[in-house]
This record gives structure tokens, C-alpha cells and sequence, in this order.
């Protein structure tokens, strides 16, 4: 048998920048890369002296800072499995993905140390609880609390790793559905960086990273560790929840070369009053995460002086694998696949469709595509189709090559019969200056026959008036597609990673 060669990403990621270039900024500290690999030693050597043991779980609920990072890379390094989860979920939830996941260690920061405590009546598994500015007073007397940062009882070299041992699990339920872990490989970690960062961004020293998705969703990840250390870069990590205000306070004082964030955001951004050069340091913003409407594109670039790469990713892709190009972006469209990854559209009957203008679902293979779900037998096959992953948004590919987002599958409304993308009857709302954001679902009319409704949150300082917006799609659409009716809403009702929740407006709208 050969023996692979080792290949360990927390090494590696660690290895990439000059020892004294700067590597983490945060609110509360500065790192240097001998720093932050030194902070990552000691974790490492305090997560072994907890006992834990390659491919094994640790879990990681905290806010973004050096803390989580160096956690991250410390868990990887001693071949463990890295486990970062979402911050919003509640007590109850927290305690399902422990049991899933089987982790005996959770790292906790003070700010959800109430959740993390009601967690663990749902996961008796877990043994240890490391705290970062919590009180151990807080947590059942059954499980052993630690201070962070862990005291190093030994000099740790990177465990012998290859590219294929589980590197990191990254939940995801999409909109609706229970929570599985998507498996990454170490080898994967270098992929998304090799591919979307080096040959789309072009990553190098010189940039700084700052992204509104946090550390611990798969786009968040890539932004904030992997792409940064990835080219001895630096990553400008922000702790609070990101408001448009402290986003462009932190653009302003940390001068980033490279934003990321999601449609909602740039939304926020576009309706909030923060100075038009906050992101004057920025030579490409990135969105992913839904589809981005070309007004938001056409206004951000009009109010910053900045171009957004739209882009589609997944968790269970790990990163961005479709994507606009620097100096083509075809504003409304996805762009093309990233180098390394090549993607197919099917037909119902699992048939690729080879010419532009039929929609179909989306396919995409490449080096990043996690090895399945845990312990999720059944739905690992119906996602995980050899090298394909299915990936349940309906697509177009268009005349020039470029792709266009449909909408989920399952978000695709019929009306009089013929189907509607959301997604474009979205597109023409967000031209007119009433609409700062907007949803378009399916709702039943006096005769029970689904038709599109936009419901609408209104810019600032500006009137929805129903009547006109409908008009305005009619002159914009064909008329098949405009919506019948318009609910105006204070907010739109979004998932943790911002995206439209269309099954709870649904819901809404049917009441
Ligand atoms: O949703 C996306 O587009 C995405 C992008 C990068 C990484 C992960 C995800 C889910």
C-alpha cells in the first residue's frame, strides 16, 4: 500500500506568512504570524492535554476573534476534527449538534455561555468546557470547565495527517430541515485557496480581509482564516454583530482590499447613511450567499466606487465554485465556473442540458466537495453523486457562457401555468426607488391559484404604493410575471447567514 504524504492545512495555513508580517487585527488584539502560530501551539497542546485524540470532534461556539481562530487551526493541528457553529442557535439546538457530532470538548465565549449551559442537558457526551471570558459558576458541576487561553504541557509538531483525513464539519440545515455536518477533508482547505482565492481574487501579502459572514459559516471561514493566511495576508476579524455602521467604521480605520458580504447586507449597506468612501481601500467586494440582484451591483458601485463579484458557494462545497471574473462581471449573473471546478445543468430525468436558455438544476464537481454527511446515509447519496454535487438551486446558462440563479429549486413559483423565477421579478422591484429589499413568493388568489406576491420592505423615507410597483413590473416583464399582489413588511425574515427565509414568508403571506 502507498502511504500518503502528510499534509496537515492548520501547518500549512500557519507556514505561509513572513514570521513577523501581521496576521490577525481584531478589536482586542494584534498578531503577528509567530504569534498567532504560538497562540495556536498552546491550544493545540492544552486540547491534547484535555485528552482529545485525532478525528475527534471539538466544538467551537464563539464570536470572531483570536480566540476561535487560533482554536480552529489548534484543533486541526493535532489531527482533531474543528467543529465552529453557529452563535444564534439556541440552547436547545446547540445541544443537537453536540450529540451529533459527539464532541467531548466545547469551546465557549462568554456571550453565549447561557445557550452553551442549557446545551449540555441535551449532550451528556461532552466532558469539557473551555471558556473565554465566561463563568464556570454558569455550567452543570457534572462537566470539568477550563479558562482559556490553555496552558501548554508540551511542544506540539502538526499531527501526521494527509490530505484525505477529516480536517472539519460545518452544520447546515439550508432554510428548513435538520442540521448534518458537511465533512471537509485537509485537503480540501488548500483547494478552495489554490482555486477561488488565488485565481479569481488573486490573494496576496499585501491585502486585508474583512467579512460580515463569520467565522463560522463556510463562506465566513474562507474570507476570514483560510484565503488570508492562505497568502501571508491579514485578516481583520470584527466580534460584534455587524451593523452597517460598524462594518464601514472597521472599513474606514482598517483599510480592507477585500469585503465580503451577502445581497442583504449590501442592501443594508445601500439604505444606510455611512460615509460614500468607507470603502475606498477596496479593489473587489465579493457577495455570494444568494443570488445578487444587478441594482444592487449597479448602486453599490455608483454610491462606493466599488465592483461586486458575485458568486455561488456551498457549504458542502466548501467555498465559491461559480463566479464573476474581475473586469467581466455580468451584472444579475453568477459568472463562471471557478477554475478546478466544472458544473452541469440537469433536467428533471438527471439529463445534462447542453443548450443556453433551458433551466435546470445545478451541478458542480471539484476538489472541495465535502466527502458527505455524518452519519446521513440516505441524503449523503441523494447529494453526493460520485464527483457531482447536487445542489438544489434551479439555473440558467446563458448565451455567453455565464450562469444565472433561478431561485431554489423549490422556491420556483408557476403562474397561469408557466414558471416564474423569483429571482427576476425581484431583479425589476429592486429598480424602482421605493424598494430597499424584496421577497417574491407564490400566494393562493380568490380562485386558490398560486400567483407571485412581492413583499416588500420600503427605502428609506420612501412610500410602497402597490399599484405602481405592479405597474412598474409590467412594463418590465412580461406581464405573466408581475406580482398580483404587494405586502409591505418592516423586515424580511433571514436565516443566520442572511439569507431570505421564503418558507416563513410564505407562511406569512397565506394567513
Ligand atoms: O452560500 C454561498 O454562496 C456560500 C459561499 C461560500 C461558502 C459557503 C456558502 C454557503
Amino acid at each position: 500500500m502507498t502511504v500518503p504524504a502528510n499534509f496537515n492545512a492548520a501547518e500549512y495555513l500557519l507556514g505561509q506568512g513572513r514570521p513577523d508580517a501581521l496576521a490577525v487585527v481584531s478589536p482586542r488584539r494584534t498578531l503577528s504570524y509567530a504569534e498567532l502560530a504560538a497562540e495556536t501551539h498552546r491550544v493545540a497542546s492544552g486540547l491534547r492535554a484535555l485528552g482529545v485524540r485525532p478525528e475527534e470532534r471539538v466544538m467551537f461556539c464563539m464570536v470572531d476573534d483570536v480566540e476561535l481562530l487560533s482554536g480552529i487551526l489548534g484543533a486541526m493541528l493535532i489531527g482533531a476534527v474543528a467543529v465552529p457553529v453557529s452563535t444564534m442557535v439556541t440552547g436547545l439546538e446547540l445541544g443537537q449538534v453536540l450529540a451529533d457530532s459527539r464532541a467531548r470538548v466545547l469551546c465557549v465565549s462568554g456571550e453565549f455561555s447561557a445557550q452553551a449551559a442549557g446545551a449540555l442537558t441535551g449532550a451528556p457526551e461532552v466532558t469539557d468546557v473551555v471558556l473565554d471570558r465566561a463563568d464556570p459558576a454558569e455550567f452543570p458541576a457534572g462537566v470539568r470547565t477550563h479558562r482559556w487561553p490553555l496552558t501548554a504541557t508540551d511542544d506540539v509538531v502538526a499531527s501526521p495527517t494527509w490530505e484525505d483525513s477529516p480536517a472539519l464539519w460545518l452544520y447546515t440545515s439550508g432554510t428548513t430541515g435538520q442540521p448534518k455536518g458537511a465533512m471537509h477533508r485537509h485537503g480540501s482547505i488548500r483547494a478552495v485557496c489554490a482555486t477561488y482565492a488565488s485565481q479569481v481574487l488573486g490573494v496576496s501579502s499585501s491585502d486585508r480581509f474583512l467579512s460580515v459572514p463569520k467565522l463560522f459559516f463556510a463562506y465566513g471561514l474562507g474570507n476570514s482564516a483560510f484565503f488570508p493566511l492562505s497568502c501571508g495576508g491579514t485578516t481583520l476579524l470584527e466580534p460584534a454583530r455587524p451593523t452597517p455602521g460598524i462594518i464601514a467604521a472597521r472599513a474606514r480605520a482598517d483599510r480592507p482590499t477585500l469585503f465580503f458580504g451577502v445581497p442583504t447586507f449590501y442592501a443594508a449597506l445601500l439604505a444606510s447613511d455611512v460615509p460614500d468612501d468607507s470603502f475606498s481601500s477596496v479593489r473587489y467586494a465579493v457577495s455570494a450567499g444568494e443570488p445578487l440582484p444587478s441594482a444592487l451591483f449597479t448602486r453599490f458601485r455608483e454610491r462606493f466606487g466599488v465592483e461586486i463579484l458575485d458568486g455561488i458557494g456551498s457549504t458542502e462545497a466548501l467555498h465559491i465554485f461559480l463566479s464573476n471574473q474581475p473586469g467581466a462581471v455580468r451584472p444579475g449573473s453568477t459568472g463562471i465556473a471557478v477554475p478546478g471546478y466544472s458544473v452541469e445543468i440537469r433536467d428533471e430525468q438527471g439529463a445534462v442540458i447542453s443548450e443556453a436558455g433551458r433551466p435546470g438544476e445545478l451541478f458542480v464537481s471539484g476538489p472541495s466537495i465535502a466527502t458527505g454527511y455524518w452519519a446521513r446515509y440516505e441524503t449523503t447519496k441523494q447529494v453526493f453523486q460520485g464527483p457531482w454535487l447536487r445542489t438544489g438551486d434551479s439555473y440558467v446558462r446563458n448565451s455567453d457562457g455565464t450562469y444565472t440563479c433561478l431561485g431554489r429549486f423549490g422556491d420556483m413559483l408557476k403562474a397561469g401555468g408557466i414558471w416564474v423565477s423569483p429571482a427576476e421579478v425581484e431583479e425589476r422591484l429592486l429598480q424602482h426607488p421605493a424598494v430597499a429589499e424584496v421577497a417574491v413568493v407564490a400566494a393562493p388568489d380568490e380562485d386558490g391559484l398560486d400567483k407571485p406576491v412581492a413583499c416588500v420592505v420600503a427605502a428609506p423615507s420612501a412610500t410602497v404604493d402597490a399599484g405602481e410597483l405592479i405597474e412598474f413590473c409590467r412594463e418590465g416583464l412580461a406581464a405573466f410575471k408581475r406580482p398580483r399582489g404587494v405586502v409591505e413588511m418592516a423586515e424580511l425574515p433571514k436565516t443566520a447567514t442572511g439569507k431570505i427565509r421564503r418558507n416563513v414568508i410564505r407562511e406569512m403571506v397565506r394567513e
